[in-house]
């Protein structure tokens, strides 16, 4: 395997970071999750549009440009001969002392990691996911925002080991107002009598999956409201599924041991599941040619 550091391409033996790298120490920096499909990188200039902008807010200049990263990341992916694949960019604030000012911190340092990737959750795509709610909130957008795609994803960790204990496959936020915020790592949506709905994006990331279905939505005439919603749409949904660059788009039939509609995936979450497979595997940055 190899990784892309600071300007080299390294065996993943050789590519480390110093122990005092802020991103290591505070979770300084911000990152990106990015899929290949059948050799082209799916929605390659949103994620860099994001990672760049997730960079701005936290004041972290990226050494590099947009486009350089861009080709970074297709190198690595050819290096790599990954024409399915999962791709993780990264930005730190680099080395600095133990202190938190990111002053001390001179360069940034650019990672980019790049792995084999299939299915995130296997059958669980025809049988649906189990959803827990989780009693902690989603960090709100006057204090960390969501849309900081940042190294410190600590809220999503403890979000995930609360559904991991009540048996859940996936967790979902409220934030602190009581809307429903978002998955662990993934958009909501709910679907009642043939509407859809997912809540507006400031206590969530903005998803470049969410955005894709958006589209699809659009495109086969299906109607999409962007709306706050409570924990009563999602328990007397119709169908609920979560979006995002791992996930995909997948089912949710359970939410904390309720049956959500049939208890099935249901057809709208089918429609939407068969259009983004199409979509992916027929668009993209081609990474040979
Ligand atoms: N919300 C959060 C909190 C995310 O981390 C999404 C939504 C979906 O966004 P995209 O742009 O991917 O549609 C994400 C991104 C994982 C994993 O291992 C998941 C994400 C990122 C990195 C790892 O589950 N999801």
């Amino acid at each position: 395997m190899i990784i892309y550091i600071d300007g080299k391409y390294l065996p993943k033996e050789e590519a480390r970071i110093s122990v005092f790298d802020h991103g290591f120490l505070y979770g300084d920096g911000v990152f990106e999750g990015i899929r290949a499909y059948n050799g082209r990188v799916f929605r390659l200039q949103e994620h860099l549009d994001r990672l760049y902008d997730s960079a701005r807010t936290i004041d972290l200049t990226v050494p590099i440009s947009k486009q350089e990263m861009g080709e970074i990341i297709l190198e690595v992916l050819r290096r790599n001969q990954l024409s399915n694949g999962y791709i993780r960019p990264l930005v730190s604030r680099g080395v600095g002392d133990l202190g938190l000012d990111p002053r001390k911190c001179p360069k940034a340092s650019v990672i980019v990691i790049a792995v084999e990737w299939g299915a995130m959750y296997g059958e669980l795509y025809e049988k649906g996911l189990k959803a827990i709610t989780v009693s902690v909130r989603r960090n709100p957008a006057d204090a960390l925002p969501p849309n900081v795609k940042s190294l410190n994803y600590l809220n999503n960790i403890l979000a995930k080991i609360e559904a991991n204990y009540k048996g859940g496959d996936e967790a979902i936020f409220f934030d602190t107002n009581g809307y429903i915020a978002e998955g662990s790592g993934d958009n909501i949506f709910v679907v009642k009598n043939g509407v859809i709905f997912t809540p507006p994006t400031l206590n969530n990331l903005r998803g470049i999956t969410r955005a894709v279905v958006l589209e699809i939505a659009k495109s086969h005439g299906l109607t999409l409201m962007e709306q706050n919603l409570g924990y009563y749409d999602m328990y007397s949904a119709d169908e609920v599924f979560v979006t995002g660059t791992a996930a995909e788009v997948a089912p949710i039939v359970l939410i904390d041991g309720r049956s959500i509609g049939t208890g099935k995936p249901g057809p709208v979450t089918r429609q939407l599941m068969a259009a983004f497979k199409t979509v992916t595997e027929t668009e993209g940055t081609p990474i040979y040619m």
